[in-house]
Order: structure tokens, then sequence, then C-alpha cells
């Protein structure tokens, strides 16, 4: 496996979470740790050198590891008999990855990372057949972990794939375009996040009833987390995204900032009206514009009251949490998704 990005090695977000009790970061590291020998175990299990390379090949570009720390700190609401949640973490970091290599073969994105895309590096077969095999290995843990386990890791899997379908199929005629906005987000993102903490928790043996609060926090942030990545995606220079920038214009997609923009009454509105009605951005001067367009109107303003206004839902959540440590990890979260649009 290539050698591992400085972000994953150095903990990024136990960083920037900037987690007060020291005990706890270092717990919360030592089992990030873990979760990268659990991933380059199973990578190592591929029969072939060259399988072996591509499947790692995004895991060792980068990442903020989110859905693991999640998975980890999850663990720790438990009832102290369970497990540390590191298989947990390895599954949903699993997941994630496979649903990036697909993402990037629906895009045709070049660069992940950072770095050229598996489609990029290696074309469109190979790129796909790494994301079938990551999701197959998460599969296979999971099937370790016990019949709920693969029950809720299956229903997550169905939601990622259904949003982005519905992604790509777009609204149905006369169906609201913020409900379907939502709905795709809530499938596409916040379901992953949602079951890394739902299987964390079990995996560490917390109740049924904190349980659910996890995971109805995890649909909150993953929500919320989904709408800083649609306002990243006008506002940050490709170079800081380490993707292409305007993405979701280039393909088509109404993301919550172009959805507030097209409502805008004032001329910026009408002109982007009008762009868009000739369909996806494909010509980059058009594309800038729309962006201009997008920036200057009242929508980047009216997306980020709306991520806030989920970051409030997750934090409410949290305070019906059983009181430990771990609690300013998942408050740490919401500053952080909050912090990325500053
Ligand atoms: C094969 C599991 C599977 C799914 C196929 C392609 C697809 C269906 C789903 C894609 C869903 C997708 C890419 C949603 C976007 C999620 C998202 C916000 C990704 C970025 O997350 P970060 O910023 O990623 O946590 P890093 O780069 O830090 O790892």
């Amino acid at each position: 496996m290539p050698v591992i990005a400085a972000e994953v090695r150095g903990h990024s977000m136990v960083s920037r979470l900037a987690i007060d009790e020291a005990e706890l970061a270092e717990v919360l590291s030592r089992r990030l740790d873990a979760v990268e020998d659990r991933l380059r175990e199973c990578i190592g299990e591929a029969q072939d050198a060259f399988v072996s390379e591509a499947v790692g090949h995004l895991i060792a570009a980068g990442g903020k590891r989110m859905r693991p720390l999640l998975a980890l700190v999850a663990a720790e609401f438990g009832d102290g008999s369970g497990r540390d949640g590191v298989e947990a973490a390895a599954v949903s970091e699993l997941i994630h990855v496979a649903s990036l290599y697909h993402d990037d073969v629906m895009d045709n994105a070049r660069v992940r990372h950072g770095v050229p895309s598996a489609n990029a590096k290696w074309g469109n077969a190979v790129a796909v057949r790494c994301g079938n095999w990551l999701l197959s290995k998460a599969a296979r843990l999971v099937a370790d972990m016990g019949p709920e386990a693969v029950r809720l890791q299956a229903h997550a899997s169905d939601r990622l794939v259904e949003g982005q379908m519905l992604e790509l199929l777009g609204p149905a005629p006369g169906e609201d375009r913020l409900a379907h906005y939502f709905k795709v987000i809530s499938d596409k993102s916040a379901s992953l996040l949602s079951l890394a903490l739902r299987i964390g928790a079990m995996e560490g043996g917390a109740s049924a009833e904190t349980m659910e609060i996890l995971a109805a926090y995890g649909e909150h942030l993953g929500v919320a987390f989904q709408i800083s990545d649609d306002i990243l995606d006008i506002t940050s220079s490709s170079e800081t995204l380490g993707k292409e920038q305007g993405k979701d214009l280039a393909e088509g997609v109404a993301s919550l900032p172009v959805l507030m923009a097209l409502a805008d009454e004032r001329p910026h509105g009408r002109e982007l009206r009008e762009l868009l009605e000739s369909g996806p951005l494909s010509d980059a001067m058009a594309r800038r514009r729309a962006l201009e367009l997008i920036r200057r109107s009242t929508a980047m303003d009216d997306a980020r009251s709306m991520m806030q206004g989920r970051l409030t839902q997750a934090l409410s959540l949290v305070g019906d949490l059983p009181d430990r440590p771990a609690i300013q990890v998942l408050e740490g979260f919401c500053s952080f998704v909050a912090s990325r649009t500053e």
C-alpha cells in the first residue's frame, strides 16, 4: 500500500476538534491508529498485488477519517462491557471510500485528495471494481459483528446507493426541489455518519436508547456536513478542495446554494435561471459566471442558516446522552462543520 498521507497519520480531526481531555484525545488517537492497521490488514488480504495497490490508493491518499472517529466516540457511550469501536470504525471508512471510488467515476473526477483519482489512473472499470471490493470487504467485517449490524449496514448501503440515484434522476415532475435535495443528502451522506455512530455504539455496548440518540445526531450532523460541502463547492478553489470546483454545476445538480440563488428575485437570480435553463454548465466561462452570481446572491447566507439549524438540532440531542467526556467530541464536530464555511 502507498505511503499514508500526513493528514491521516497526524489524526487531523482529533487536533481540529481541540479535545480538552488529554486522556480522551490520546485514547481516540491510539484507536485511530488501530483503525489504520485494520484497514491496511484488510487491503493486504487482496489476492493480487495490483488489487491491493488499487483498493489502497484512496485510503492512503488522505481523508479526515470523520466516520471512524464518530464510531470510536459512539463506543465511548457503552456500558463498559463492550469493545472499542475499531471494527465499526473500519467498516464505516471502507464503505465511505468505496463510495468515493464510485462517485469519482460518476463525476469523471480527475483528482481526489490531491492525487489522481483511481479512474484517472487506471480507468473506470478498475475504479468501479475497487469500490465493489471495498464494499464487499466491509460486508465481510460486518458479518462477524452479528445479524443486527448486518441489517443496519445493508440499510445504510441501500440509502447511499439510492440517494445517489435520486440525485442523478433529479426531482420528479412537480416534486418540491428543496424536499428532493434534502432527501438526497440525507440518503447519500447522512446515512453513513449515522451508521458509523450506530454500529460504534453497538460495539461499545450502549443502550438501545443511546444508540437511537447517536444515530439521530448523525443524521443531523450529516445533513449539515453535506450542506457545508455544497457551500464549499461554490466558495473554495479547486486547490483548497483537492478536487474540481463547481462540480455540481458542471453536472447539472442543483445543490442548496444553487436552489437558494435560483429563488432570488433580483437580477442575479434571473440571469442565473437563464444560464441554468441551458442544462449542465460544461462550459468553464458559463460556470465561472454562475458561481459569481451565486456568491453575490443571498443564497450563501440562506444555506449557512439552514446548515446551522441542523447543527442546533444535533446539539440538542447531545444533551440527552449519558454524561461522558466524549460529549465534547460530538459538540466539537458541530463546531467543526459550522467553521468550515466561515
Ligand atoms: C459503493 C457504497 C457505494 C455507494 C455507491 C457513489 C455512491 C453510491 C454514493 C456516493 C455518495 C457520496 C460520495 C456522498 C458524498 C459524501 C461526502 C460528503 C463525501 C466527502 O466526505 P469527507 O469530506 O471525505 O468526509 P474525506 O475526503 O475526508 O474522506
